[in-house]
């Protein structure tokens, strides 16, 4: 049995100077990946501090050196670009907090590897777009994240998940997981591997466009669900990009079209009743714009004309993984419930059934915006 987080915790703590006396360590968070803590600290003075602590997620990272190597150097460059700008650094971006010892992060007696950040204080984390102003400020946010690094060097990133987005490569993985069918669970499934079966052909659109050299490779996030953007409760924009395990080389159009999935509808991704799971071509709509506008002009024609190729992909892509970690016993999503892997493939599906179905619509609103 692999060893809880919690357990490692004591051990992990003492590995740090967070500056006081620890008074509690909950989980925090809705993430699917890490184990997310939330430090809190009392200092001397009696003030008090939050730090977010987490276990990197062994099953999805192989080379935690790599990873914190690519963060370390991304939130350097950001570090820098906020200031620039004249905006406050300690808000704008994330900062590793290094341990006693002086590293990046830490490695435990059960080889769990962990990172400290300062906890981004008076911000919200957003579930669902609660209103159009605030995913148009995720969306800017995320535009800008695009454009802050548009003169990173690319090469210098290490593939952090290999064939992350290679949307090819998840179909096959697919593949293998229902010919396996290893828990029995195909049965269950049926319709949706008939789904994703019928839409083989759609898993090539991008990648064929960057084979042909149509769509250019950037540094991207790559994983730009609304709740990996810190939005500013004073001022209600999106101020502080966080979750940067997956920037590495990628899709501009894949970053636009994770953060539709997730916000351009009305409800959780692990929804159950799909008459309530519905794209929302107006937020569609407000998202453009603001990406369009954090992204400073930076994306080329065929970029534009594929954005819509983005959210149709990301959202099957996800929908695969999510069907391929049921099927495979749930080994890489965390899930709280039986059948959620399943739930969430469901909602996925549904997104781009909604999306294909309103096809002309959202090419209609990028001739609009651009
Ligand atoms: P995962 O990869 O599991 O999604 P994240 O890095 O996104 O992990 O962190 C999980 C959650 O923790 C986020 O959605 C957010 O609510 C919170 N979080 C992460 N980093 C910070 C931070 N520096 N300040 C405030 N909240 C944070
Ligand atoms: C994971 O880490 P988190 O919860 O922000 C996943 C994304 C999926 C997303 C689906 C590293 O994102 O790729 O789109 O779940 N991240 C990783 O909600 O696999
Ligand atoms: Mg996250």
């Amino acid at each position: 049995m692999a060893v809880t987080a919690e357990q490692m915790l004591p051990e992990v703590l003492a590995a740090y100077d967070l500056g006081g006396q620890i008074v509690g360590s909950p989980r925090f968070g809705k993430g699917h990946i890490n184990d997310t803590f939330c430090v809190y600290v009392q200092t001397e003075e009696g003030d008090c501090l939050r730090w977010i602590l987490q276990r990197m997620s062994a099953a999805a990272f192989h080379h935690p050196d790599q990873l914190m190597a690519n963060i370390v150097g991304v939130t350097t460059h950001l570090r820098r670009a906020a200031e620039a700008a004249g905006r406050d650094p300690a808000r704008a971006c994330l900062r590793v907090l290094p341990t006693r010892a002086g590293a990046d992060y830490y490695t435990d007696s059960a080889a769990g590897a962990w990172r400290v950040y300062p906890f981004v204080e008076d911000t919200r984390c957003l579930q669902t777009a609660e209103t159009p102003e605030l995913f148009y400020a995720s969306a800017v946010a995320f535009g800008q994240f695009q454009h802050m690094l548009r003169d990173y060097p690319a090469d210098t990133l290490f593939e952090t998940i290999e064939h992350f987005h290679d949307t090819e490569a998840r179909l096959a993985t697919f593949e293998e997981a229902a010919k396996a069918d290893t828990l029995g669970r195909a049965a269950s499934a049926a319709a949706e591997i008939a789904f994703v079966r019928a839409r083989r052909d759609d898993c090539s659109v991008a990648l064929a466009a960057l084979r042909e050299g149509r769509l250019p490779l950037r540094v991207t996030h790559n994983d730009t669900k609304l709740n990996n953007v810190l939005i500013d409760k004073a001022t209600g924009e999106g101020i502080c990009i966080i979750d940067l395990d997956t920037v590495m080389p990628g899709l501009a159009i894949n970053d636009f079209g994770d953060s539709i999935r997730f916000g351009a509808n009305h409800c959780a991704e692990d929804e159950q009743d799909l008459s309530k799971v519905n794209f929302d071509l107006p937020l569609f709509e407000t998202y453009t714009k603001g990406f369009l506008k954090g992204a400073q002009g930076s994306l080329t024609d065929a970029e534009l004309d594929y954005l819509p190729w983005g959210a149709r992909l990301m959202t099957l892509e996800c929908g695969i993984r999510f069907l391929t970690d049921y099927l495979a016993g749930d080994t890489y999503f965390h899930i709280q419930r039986p059948g959620h892997n399943l739930d969430r493939a469901r909602t996925q599906f549904k997104l781009v059934q909604d999306m294909e179905a309103q096809w002309d619509a959202m090419n209609e609103v990028i001739r609009r915006c651009r």
